[in-house]
């Protein structure tokens, strides 16, 4: 029994080890990656570099969110805990476009 606890507790901590962080920023009006692979429980940091408010949501099946408008210097985080594909855009600018791969 107590060799089944250690298993379990290494098998969490390997688990959270291997989860990446990544950053993308928005800057002139653009995503500064256009397609990203991740795999399933990385974190990406939507982070604003422009001198005026940006959105950042999705509406797609696997990770949908809406991180809200936010100004200059501010970054916010999201996990993504599903494999999929992630169309991620800002609701001020139309254009601007991010496709996440989660696998
Ligand atoms: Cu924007």
């Amino acid at each position: 029994m107590k060799n089944f606890i250690v298993v379990c507790c290494c098998l969490a901590f390997s688990t959270m080890a291997n989860a990446a962080e990544f950053t993308v920023d928005q800057k002139d009006k653009k995503f500064t990656e256009s397609e990203m692979n991740i795999a399933v429980g990385d974190t990406v940091n939507f982070r604003n570099d422009d001198p005026f408010s940006h959105n950042v949501y999705s509406l797609s099946e696997a990770k949908s969110f809406d991180l809200g408008s936010y100004p200059k210097g501010e970054s916010r985080p999201v996990t993504f805990d599903q494999a999929g594909q992630i169309e991620v855009g800002c609701a001020i600018h139309f254009d601007m476009a991010l496709i996440i791969n989660v696998k």
